[in-house]
């Protein structure tokens, strides 16, 4: 038994106690009201679904099972989706169980290249990825195991199994969509002597250097989880709830990822920073910038990577990924752009009175620190924050299916009964 599944099965019968326990003696307490406006408003701020693997507050962002995120920049990926599953962060033995139960899993059926192989050239790296990841679905054990009729209350061992199976595959996935879509040349194999961030930055075809490496890892944590009310997450355990497999709930997850106004702003960003280099030949002064932004905004357009639908405030995240491009990358237009937007687009955000946060979000940074260190085919980026969310997502639906969540079913209304209230 691998070791997250031992540790879940030794907290589980606890976590179940407590949740039937809060539902017994409060369950009729009020959590929101939802008004007119918040069924037009794509239910902001209505608290009806249950994440504990972390939480978002307004004005300080980002908490993974209650510990702040830029508390967490030092750890990797591996170690917060343990933290995420188990509520604690995994000593030195642990993290190497999961990390060598990740490598046993890792092998990604040869179909999976013949489907991308398949694919039309021109395709976005999401469709890609987001297919190689769907076209596992046969590979479920989910869906054998409710085929079996497994108890109900076991149906969290093998959301696990498919959980981890897919995140061990997911490195070589990204790497294979990465180097057909870019023509890079051949696939890379695996070397299972390396970390899941060094692991897929080696079957890239990137140098393994020490600041690279780290990067990846912070890029590769950073984006593990939001809660549980953005689309991408949202999705998932929506389609999760009718106890379609992970393989299924993932990929349609993902595929919200891939909007303009979630993931795929990170792209967005990038490009809109290539853009203002390449239009100045360089880095602008504060008034061409500031020009160059409200043109933007007046020809009907969002300014990518600000803004934000629950925080009030920079984004954590950004934050920590600034704080990495200040510490190590010097002289570079792109990261200089991205730092002057950061001085200037607040400021015309609230004198164009629209957005509710003005502060950058985790898109904001992002992709000039990836650009810096030479992977600059921007349209991959949502492939990486996919393979981090991926962590987040599989850990909430495992929960679920713990904790014996229901189908997910809010009631709709018709304009007419809206205007009958
Ligand atoms: N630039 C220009 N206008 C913006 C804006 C921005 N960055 N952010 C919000 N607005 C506008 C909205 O378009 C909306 O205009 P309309 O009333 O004309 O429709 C108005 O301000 C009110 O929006 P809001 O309530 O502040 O924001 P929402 O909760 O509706 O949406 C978004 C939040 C993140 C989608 C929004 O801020 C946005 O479009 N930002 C740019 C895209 C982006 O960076 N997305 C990534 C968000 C983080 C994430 O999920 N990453 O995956």
């Amino acid at each position: 038994m691998g070791i997250l599944k031992q540790n879940l099965a030794k907290k589980i019968p606890d976590w179940r106690y407590n949740y039937r326990q809060l539902l017994d003696e409060k369950g009729d307490h009020v959590t929101s009201t939802v008004t007119i406006e918040k069924a037009f408003s794509g239910m902001r701020g209505v608290k009806g679904i249950i994440c504990d693997t972390s939480s978002v507050t307004a004005d300080a962002g980002l908490h993974v099972r209650g510990h702040h995120i830029l508390d967490l920049i030092h750890i990797k990926p591996e170690e917060v989706l343990y933290l995420m599953l188990i509520d604690e962060l995994p000593d030195k033995k642990s993290l190497k169980a999961l990390q060598q139960d990740l490598q046993a899993r890792s092998e990604v059926p040869d179909y999976v290249w013949d489907v991308l192989n398949s694919m039309p050239k021109d395709s976005h790296p999401m469709a890609m990825f987001n297919t190689a990841i769907l076209c596992m679905q046969k590979e479920s054990k989910f869906a054998k195991a409710y085929e079996l009729v497994v108890s109900k209350s076991d149906y969290w061992e093998s959301t696990l199994d498919d959980g981890l199976n897919i995140i061990a595959k997911l490195p070589a996935i990204a790497a294979a969509v990465y180097r057909l879509r870019f023509n890079k040349g051949e696939r890379i194999e695996s070397n299972n002597d390396l970390d899941w961030s060094g692991n897929f930055l080696h079957m890239m075809g990137f140098d393994q250097s020490k600041d690279m490496l780290k990067m990846m890892q912070l890029y590769l944590m950073l984006h593990c989880d939001h809660e549980g009310g953005n689309v991408s997450t949202f999705s998932s355990l929506t389609v999760n709830s009718a106890l379609s497999d992970p393989y299924y709930s993932l990929s349609a997850g993902l595929n919200g990822l891939a909007g303009p106004l979630h993931g795929l702003a990170n792209q967005n960003n990038l490009k809109f920073v290539l853009e203002v280099v390449e239009h100045f030949k360089g880095v602008p002064s504060d008034k061409e910038l500031k020009e160059f932004v409200w043109d933007r905004l007046n020809s009907g357009r969002v300014i990518p990577g600000y803004g934000h639908a629950v925080l009030r405030c920079p984004d954590p995240r950004f934050t920590a990924f600034m704080g990495f491009g200040n510490k190590h990358i010097k002289d570079c237009d792109v990261f200089s752009v991205v730092t002057k937007l950061f001085n200037i687009v607040p400021d015309i955000l609230k004198q164009h009175g629209k957005a509710k946060n003005p502060w950058p979000n985790v898109d904001a940074a992002s992709g000039s620190l990836l650009y810096h260190y030479g992977l600059k085919e921007f349209e991959f980026y949502t492939v990486l924050f996919s393979m981090s969310r991926s962590l987040g997502i599989v850990s909430q639906m495992v929960l679920s299916r713990a904790m014996g969540l229901p189908l997910t079913r809010p009631k709709s209304l018709t304009f007419d009964a809206l205007n009958k209230l």
